[in-house]
């Protein structure tokens, strides 16, 4: 008799209205080959976890849907001491919590390094090394989220270099300095890209990379005395920011090892932390060679959860960074048949999805948090309208979250650019301080966003 994971397999690939049932099956909370721990409380359960059935989230027996926001230094604000700023990390989540955004995507590990834009300090400080005070800076920020009934989707690596990231896996064991392929010196993405993805088949950074997510998933929260895998504010993990199979230009030859990486990743997450969702932090089918059917065939895993994507129309040329007014129509055009594809093909796999960044510049690319931001405020409201619409069509598009909260944060450097023991802001180092970030002072775009909070909550 073929099992469960086989037909479940060949629904998936076969497709098609005829399955849907079967596909809504497939994809329900937790596929028995998958885990290496099996889940412990039934779907309709009240214990305050974000559950998978079928297409959508479940928590605590409702639909969860959601608006939310990149915070992806919220740890970093929650550390004790001069390291972090908890008078501002407390301040912010009340902020957010009373516009409605209560789903944080934050950045749960990082690398020292030597990029010129990479942050500091991080989190692992050397091979095998974590700097305590920044993972208390977790424990807060989960803690405070906690109390205000938030979620958080930890990411536990990255793709990019403003974080150490892949990359500096990759120097560790090679011997290499990642300072050959910083794009911030060389300008060359696309050999960055390559070095960054020699990440999946190097075995003894792949050893150390489970070791920083045992750390992490493992740990007990100072504050609180719970662990992690018992605490139902995290409601997933994410394997890495962005993980791409490598460069736009040659990428394709990694592809099976970057497939088989999110697998086998993804399997050891779920075993470690078997109440919660996994999800790899993707970018869609921008990020996987541009291919709809690469992206599709590598989350076609019972280990992953659940889709996300991202959506960047100035970063990919849809529409002009140094004025995102010029081509707004056009490139909103493309950001909607981008969305609609990536829903279609969650509904298509039998997973819910999630938009998890996107954003645009202010208006005629300035970074002043007292600019204008009139194009960013109409992308942002039409990205809105099309979620909320197929989300009340029962489509399996479950939330976003907007890049990236700045809150207070602001610099006063001259060129914008980040230095270490400057105030964070949503942009991380690698970028211009303001470049995308939506400051506690963007009443309009705050407003936008609070109302599709409304909407999506109200569609329950
Ligand atoms: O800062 C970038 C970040 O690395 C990311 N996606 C796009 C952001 C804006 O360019 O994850």
């Amino acid at each position: 008799m073929r099992s469960r994971r086989a037909l479940c397999n060949w629904a998936r690939a076969f497709g098609g209205t005829v399955l849907a049932l079967l596909l809504a099956a497939c994809a329900g909370p937790r596929d028995e080959a998958a885990s290496a721990a099996p889940d412990t409380a039934p779907a309709g359960e009240a214990d305050g976890f974000v559950r998978v059935e079928g297409t959508h989230f479940v928590l605590d027996g409702k639909p969860y849907r959601f608006a939310g926001a990149n915070f992806w230094y919220g740890a970093y604000l929650g550390a004790p001491g001069e390291r972090g700023n908890r008078a501002r990390l407390v301040a912010e989540l009340d902020q957010l919590k009373d516009a409605g955004i209560d789903n944080l995507r934050v950045l749960a590990m990082s690398e020292a390094s030597g990029f010129k834009r990479g942050v500091r300090p991080a989190v692992m400080t050397a091979p095998g090394q974590y700097d305590e005070t920044l993972l208390q800076g977790i424990d807060f920020l989960l803690d405070e989220m906690a109390r205000r009934d938030m979620k958080a989707v930890l990411y536990l690596n990255n793709f990019w270099q403003w974080s150490g990231g892949m990359s500096q896996y990759v120097s560790w064991f090679t011997g290499e300095p990642v300072s050959a392929h910083d794009p911030d010196e060389t300008g060359d993405w696309n050999g960055f890209m390559q070095n960054s993805a020699r990440f999946y088949a190097i075995p003894e950074a792949q050893a150390l990379y489970r070791e920083a997510i045992r750390t992490v998933i493992t740990r007990t929260n100072t504050i609180n005395g719970k662990r992690y895998i018992d605490d139902p504010t995290v409601m997933s993990w994410q394997l890495a920011n962005e993980p791409r199979p490598g460069s736009d230009a040659d990428g394709h030859p990694n592809f099976p090892v970057f497939k088989q990486w999110v697998h086998d990743t993804a399997g050891y997450i779920r075993g470690l932390a078997p109440k919660q969702l996994v999800s790899t932090g993707s970018e869609g089918a921008w990020g996987t060679l541009r291919s709809d059917e690469l992206f599709y065939a590598a989350h076609d895993t019972p280990n992953v959860d659940y889709l996300t994507f991202h959506l960047w129309p100035s970063n990919w040329s849809w529409m002009d960074h140094h004025d995102p007014a010029a081509r707004l129509e056009s490139g909103t055009v493309q950001a909607m048949d981008y969305i609609d594809r990536h829903v279609d093909l969650a509904n298509r796999m039998g997973k819910p999805i999630v938009l998890s960044e996107f954003g645009l510049n202010r208006d005629k690319g300035a970074y002043d948090p007292a600019s204008g931001t009139t194009a960013r405020d109409a992308f942002y409201q039409a990205i809105y309208d099309r979620v909320l619409a197929r989300a009340k069509a029962g489509d399996a598009i479950a939330g976003s979250n907007f890049w990236a909260w700045g809150g207070r944060g602001r610099t006063a450097n001259a060129d914008w650019m980040w230095t270490a023991g400057d105030p964070f802001t949503g942009d991380p180092p690698q970028e211009a301080q303001g470049l995308f970030s939506l400051f506690d002072s963007d009443a309009s775009t705050l407003a936008i966003v609070s109302a599709h909070a409304k909407a999506m909550k109200a569609l329950d």
